[in-house]
C-alpha cells in the first residue's frame, strides 16, 4: 500500500512563518524534528567542504562581506583564480576526509566568458569525476553560462537572498533583489539545483527573517539546499561591530526553515565556530542536516576538523569499546561548570 506523501506547501505567508518562528522553543523544535524525520534520515548529516577559488577584490558592496573591494579597511589579500589542478587536489583531500560535496566560491559580481570561466568548468568536471557533488557560487550569470555549467555536471549553484526584500537595501546597494531572483530563475531553468539561503545577525528584525523564508518557501520547487548563516563580523566591514546572535536564534531559524521547506537540505553554515557542541546538536535536532566541514569557510575560520571530530563522535551510537574515548568527553564548558 502506498503511504500518503507528506504535503509540501508553496503558499506560506510571512505571518504564518513568523508565528511558527515565535512558538515556544520546545514546541518549535519538536515540530521541526517531526517534519525532519518524516522527510530525511534523522542520523544523516552531510559534510560539505568549501573553497575560495578566487578571493577578494569584488566590486559588489555587500556590507557583511570581507571580500568586497568597497571595504578598504579589511585585511585580506586579493588572489587570482586558482588553477584547476590545485583546486582538485584540495577537493580530493576533502573527499578523503569525508566530504561528499565540494563548494567553490569566487568573489565575482558576475560570470564572464573566457579563460577563467573555462577553468571553473574544468574544476566542476574534475570534482564530479571524484564522485562528489559540485556546487559553485560565482555571482550573477546568463543563460549560456548556466547551460555550460549544467553540461559540465554541476550539481548546485549557490546564490543567496541574504535577507528579506524589505531589509535588503540596508545591506547591498550594487545589485537588486530582482537581480538575485533572475539569476536563480536562470539556474533553475537549466535543471541545476538551487542552493539559496541567507544570513541572520545583520540587524534585521524577526519579521525580516520570516519574510526571507517566505520568499524561499514560496518558490516551486523549493531550493534543494538552504544555507542558514550567522553573521561572522569581520573587522573593516560595516557590520564589524554587530553583536553576536544568541545561538538559540539560529536554532529558531533552522527549525522554521525545516518546517516550511521539509524536503530541502538545511545547511548550518557560517557562524558555527561560535557555537558549542551542544548548540550545534540542537540545530541538528531542529532540522539542519548538513555542515561545512574544514578549517576555513571562504576567508574566515570554521569550526575546526578537530572540534568536528568531537561533534560527529557525539552523534554516533555508543559502543562497548568507546567508553573512555577522549572524543566522547563532554565539552570544556560542561567540565568547568561541573567542577565549580
Ligand atoms: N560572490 C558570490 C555571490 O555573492 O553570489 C559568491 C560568494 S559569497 C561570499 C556567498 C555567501 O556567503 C553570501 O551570499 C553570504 O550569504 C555568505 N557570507 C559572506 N560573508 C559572510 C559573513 N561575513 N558572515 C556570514 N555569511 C557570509
Ligand atoms: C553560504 O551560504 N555560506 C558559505 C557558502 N554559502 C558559500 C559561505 C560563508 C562565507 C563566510 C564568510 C567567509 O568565510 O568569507
Ligand atoms: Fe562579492 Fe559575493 Fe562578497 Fe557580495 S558576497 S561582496 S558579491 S563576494
Amino acid at each position: 500500500m502506498n503511504r500518503p506523501q507528506p504535503t509540501i506547501r508553496h503558499d506560506w505567508s510571512t505571518d504564518e512563518i513568523l508565528a511558527l518562528h515565535n512558538l515556544p522553543l520546545l514546541e518549535l523544535v519538536g515540530h521541526a524534528n517531526a517534519v525532519h524525520s518524516r522527510h530525511h534520515d534523522r542520523n544523516a548529516v552531510q559534510k560539505a567542504s568549501l573553497l575560495s577559488i578566487k578571493t577578494g577584490g569584488c566590486p559588489e558592496d555587500c556590507a557583511y562581506c570581507p571580500q568586497s573591494a568597497h571595504h578598504r579597511e579589511v585585511k585580506l589579500t586579493r588572489d587570482k583564480l586558482m588553477d584547476p589542478a590545485g583546486v582538485l587536489a584540495l577537493a580530493k583531500r576533502a573527499r578523503d576526509a569525508g566530504a561528499e560535496r565540494f563548494c567553490m566560491g569566487a568573489a565575482w559580481r558576475q560570470v564572464r566568458d573566457g579563460r577563467e570561466f573555462d577553468a571553473v568548468l574544468t574544476m566542476v568536471r574534475g570534482v564530479r569525476a571524484l564522485g562528489m557533488e559540485a556546487c559553485v557560487t560565482l555571482g550573477m550569470l546568463k543563460q549560456h553560462h548556466a547551460a555550460q555549467l549544467a553540461e559540465a555536471g554541476l550539481t548546485a549553484y549557490n546564490h543567496n537572498l541574504d535577507t528579506s526584500p524589505e531589509f535588503y537595501g540596508e545591506i547591498i546597494t550594487t545589485r537588486t533583489y530582482a537581480d538575485r531572483l533572475e539569476t536563480l530563475a536562470i539556474v533553475r531553468s537549466f535543471g541545476i539545483d538551487l542552493c539559496c539561503g541567507g544570513i541572520i545577525g545583520m540587524g534585521e528584525s524577526r519579521r525580516d527573517r520570516a519574510s526571507m523564508l517566505q520568499v524561499l518557501a514560496t518558490m516551486a520547487p523549493h531550493p534543494e539546499s538552504v544555507p542558514i548563516n550567522a553573521l561572522v563580523p569581520v573587522e573593516g566591514t560595516p557590520l564589524a561591530d554587530r553583536p553576536r546572535i544568541d545561538p538559540l536564534d539560529l536554532v529558531r531559524m533552522v527549525a522554521t526553515a525545516r518546517i516550511v521547506m521539509p524536503a530541502s537540505t538545511v545547511r548550518l553554515s557560517a557562524g558555527r565556530s561560535a557555537l558549542n557542541r551542544e548548540a550545534q546538536i540542537l540545530c541538528l535536532l531542529a532540522g539542519a542536516n548538513s555542515v561545512f566541514y574544514g578549517d576555513t569557510l571562504l576567508t574566515t575560520p570554521n569550526a575546526g576538523i578537530g572540534e568536528d571530530g568531537a561533534l560527529f563522535a557525539a552523534l554516533a551510537p555508543l559502543t562497548e569499546s568507546d567508553e573512555h574515548d577522549p572524543l566522547r568527553q563532554p565539552s570544556s564548558e560542561l567540565v568547568t561548570a561541573a567542577a565549580s
